[in-house]
């Protein structure tokens, strides 16, 4: 913000009262800096006649119509790769709680039940002699996959196609995969080509022992069935750093004392989320300096 702030003429868009600022400032809006849980789409970039760029302060965009965009000649940055590392950290600490019940064993220390009942219950799963699914081997899908192969884990994956030069086992299918794998871990990003892949029918095939874990996007989950599905002990447990309507977590969720829940911090460390603001920033920098983007997403793609 205060780079922001020292190098561009700042306009924050405000909670109530859009229309009547978007009717004011609109026209001489050329960039728009966004993060979060904002909106970009067809109807809000339509106000701003003048707009070159979007920087997404996030690698996942799809609150930003990209596609539109790009019909438009506005080009929409993210923030790939300074975040990789930091959100695979966290599914990875995801996983361990979720097979290890560690939460439910800190919340039993604290309430002081070690004392006065003794040890806590042996965790029912296990990491040991697992199989992982990768939902999305992308960048982040690739940082996991090297974390738990150091586990001992077997990784295969699913994503729209095989990949080259990568050494685990591709499935076509992603009800196939969730039938031969033990954990389910999904990177997948949001946006109508992913919502609710992970249905009822995946979750049946992942079976009673099985484990979701979600660091993508909670949109690629189709959260009603997985609360039907953990209710019925059609699958072992979740651990979910994202949601459909986050920050809203169904209360069926936070009823369940054996899934873990964490408010979407994957990338959240001061370390990263300052290289994160700085890309969004050199986007932003680089643009209007005439250089181009530093890292367009592929719906608008540079050189043009
Ligand atoms: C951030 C994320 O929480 O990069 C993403 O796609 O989901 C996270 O790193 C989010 O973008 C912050 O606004």
């Amino acid at each position: 913000m205060e780079q922001l702030e020292a190098n561009f003429t700042l306009h924050h868009l405000p909670a109530e009262g859009r229309d009547a600022f978007l009717a004011e400032v609109g026209p001489r809006i050329r960039g728009v800096a966004m993060g979060g849980h904002a909106k970009v789409d067809g109807a809000f970039m339509g106000k701003l006649p003048k707009l070159e760029i979007v920087a997404n302060f996030g690698v996942g965009y799809d609150s930003v119509d990209a596609k539109w965009a790009g019909e438009h000649k506005i080009v929409v940055t993210n923030t790939p790769d300074v975040l990789t590392e930091e959100v695979a950290d966290t599914a990875l600490g995801l996983l361990l709680m979720t097979a290890r019940d560690l939460s439910r064993s800190e919340r039993y220390l604290r309430a002081g039940l070690w004392e006065k009942q003794g040890p806590f219950p042996l965790s029912t799963s296990t990491l040991r002699d697992k199989t992982v699914g990768i939902l999305a081997l992308g960048r982040i899908g690739k940082a996991i996959a090297t974390r738990c192969e150091a586990f001992g884990l077997k990784i295969v994956y699913h994503g729209r196609s095989p990949q080259k030069d990568v050494p685990y086992r591709y499935y076509a299918s992603l009800v196939e995969m969730a039938k031969d794998v033990d954990i389910l871990i999904s990177v997948a990003p949001g946006g109508p080509d992913t919502f609710h892949i992970v249905d009822a029918e995946v979750l049946r095939a992942l079976g009673p022992a099985g484990i979701l874990v979600n660091i993508g996007r909670g949109s690629v989950v189709d959260e009603g069935a997985l609360i039907s599905a953990l209710q019925n002990k059609v699958i072992h447990s979740a651990g979910l750093d994202v949601f459909e309507h986050e920050p809203h977590v169904p209360s069926e969720l936070m009823a369940m004392d054996h899934v873990v829940l964490l408010p979407h911090v994957g990338s959240g460390s001061v370390h990263t989320r300052r290289l994160m603001g700085q890309l969004m920033v050199d986007n932003l920098t680089s643009w209007f300096a005439g250089k181009g983007p530093l890292t367009p997403v592929s719906e608008t793609p540079w050189p043009r």
